[in-house]
């Protein structure tokens, strides 16, 4: 087996495609693309299938103790995996490209190099890891958080969501809860491929992102309490009406967002997603609502600023109308910057193989964030048409979609060549202490 690599190296684009078409067919909703909330049944048939296409082409797979997937096919040396991957886990409107093109794009890196018999000096692994999108358990990234010891495993398999199941039961009722320790081995290096989900390459017409990391990500669910009363009888002074809080505080969130991005940041975004009114019904006056809020921000300090914010508004809006307001916090994780070793690899890898490329901050959450804490890691974004996600609607271009999954090839080829240990073994020293 030769262990030296030629840039000639191509994946297999029309199976690349194929695998996610096929992917899609898992869970589909209308518009061709898929729901696969966590842990459910259409979860643990995507999980199936993918595995078995993992085993197919000769991986090892293993299941760690919080559901992650990993198959590896081993190196020169029995050490660190250069490590690539994502989820397969959707939203409820989810398209078919969030998380599983980098999945089968790890997939094809493997099959490419079988064929070419490439021999890597580290293992090769390939990830999906559970409950990336947190909508159904929060907090978002929770397999990849847990592999990298950010969560205590205990503590994730007790997560209750946002239909009452726990954690822990969900993934043994799907036949998922494994053997495999968490946290899961210090990779060498990790680098994901995933679609923008934003409008920006699309935009400048650009091919590839080489991502410098992950902007900080601020969810928490209030609960408000007033009383619930006779909508036609009930006065508007002797109203505490809970529905009304919620709408007042989804409308100061864009206020929010928009004000802070006039002046002080151009990257505020504030979503208010859930909203439950009880007893929803027309003539009462709602004596309890329920509510998410998710800000971001790729600065710190304007991310606490604009919590800050919110708390202000809610407590003054709360005291007005005479109602109480719990919160809870679903996920908190500040933002994340990328090895730059990383980014230049991938924005070098981009340019040698002819594409446009350009660094980007990344809008969405993902698992490399989780990754970036214990080793070298990255990521590579492909346009999203329109910058559509969370959406059936969201499409890449197929040219896009491979050119995306050739970068991610040779970016962790060259990776593999990389002599990081000395970083990693100083991360995992600093770990086991
Ligand atoms: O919420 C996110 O950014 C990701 O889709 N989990
Ligand atoms: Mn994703
Ligand atoms: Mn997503």
């Amino acid at each position: 087996m030769n262990t030296r690599f030629t840039n000639d190296l191509r994946i297999d684009g029309d199976r690349l495609i194929r695998r996610i078409e096929e992917l899609a067919t898992v869970g589909p909703i209308e518009g061709g693309g898929s729901c696969r909330l966590a842990l459910t049944d259409e979860d643990r048939a995507g999980r199936d299938l993918v595995g078995a296409w993992m085993s197919e082409i000769g991986l090892s797979v293993s299941v760690d103790a919080i559901g992650n997937v990993i198959g590896t096919r081993p190196g020169r040396i029995n050490g660190p995996p250069i490590m690539t991957g994502s989820h397969i886990d959707t939203v409820r409107t989810g398209g078919r490209y969030d998380g599983n093109l980098g999945v089968l794009a790890g997939l094809e890196v493997v099959e490419t190099l079988e064929r070419h018999g490439v021999q890597t000096e580290h293992p090769v692994a390939v990830a999906f890891f559970t409950d990336e999108e947190g909508a159904r358990f929060p907090p978002d990234m929770l397999g990849s958080l847990v592999y990298v010891g950010g969560l205590g495993l205990e503590a994730a398999l007790d997560i209750v969501g946002i239909d009452g199941a726990i954690v822990g039961e969900e993934l043994a009722r799907i036949g998922y809860r494994g053997i495999a320790p968490c946290p899961g081995p210090v990779p060498h290096a990790f680098v994901e491929l995933h679609v923008e989900q934003g409008p920006v390459l699309e935009a400048e017409g650009i091919t590839i992102g080489a991502v410098t990391g992950v902007q900080g990500i601020s969810w928490t669910e209030l609960t408000i309490t007033g009383q619930s009363n006779h909508a036609g009888t009930t006065p508007m002074n002797l109203r505490h009406d809970a529905g009304y809080v919620a709408a007042a505080i989804a409308v100061h969130l864009r206020h929010l967002a928009l004000e802070m991005s006039d002046g002080r940041s151009d990257r505020q975004v504030a979503t208010a997603g859930r909203l439950d009114l009880h007893p929803d019904l027309v003539n009462v006056v709602a004596g309890l609502a329920t509510m998410t809020v998710d800000l971001r921000n790729t600065d710190e300090k304007l991310l606490r600023d604009a919590e800050a914010e919110l708390a202000r508004f809610v407590a003054e809006t709360a005291t007005a109308e005479g109602v109480t307001v719990a919160e809870r916090t679903l996920a908190r994780f500040e933002p994340v910057v990328f090895d730059d070793r990383v980014v230049e690899t991938v924005a070098g890898v981009a340019t040698e193989l002819g594409h446009s490329v350009r660094q980007m901050p990344s809008g969405a959450g993902h698992d490399a964030q989780m990754l970036a804490r214990v080793c070298p890691t990255g990521m590579v974004f492909v346009p999203s048409r329109d910058g559509i996600s969370h959406n059936p609607a969201e499409y890449t271009a197929p040219a896009d979609l491979v050119a995306g999954a050739d970068v991610l090839l040779h970016t962790l080829l060259a990776l593999d060549a990389a002599d990081f240990d000395n970083e990693t073994k100083r991360i995992v020293e600093g770990r086991n202490q």
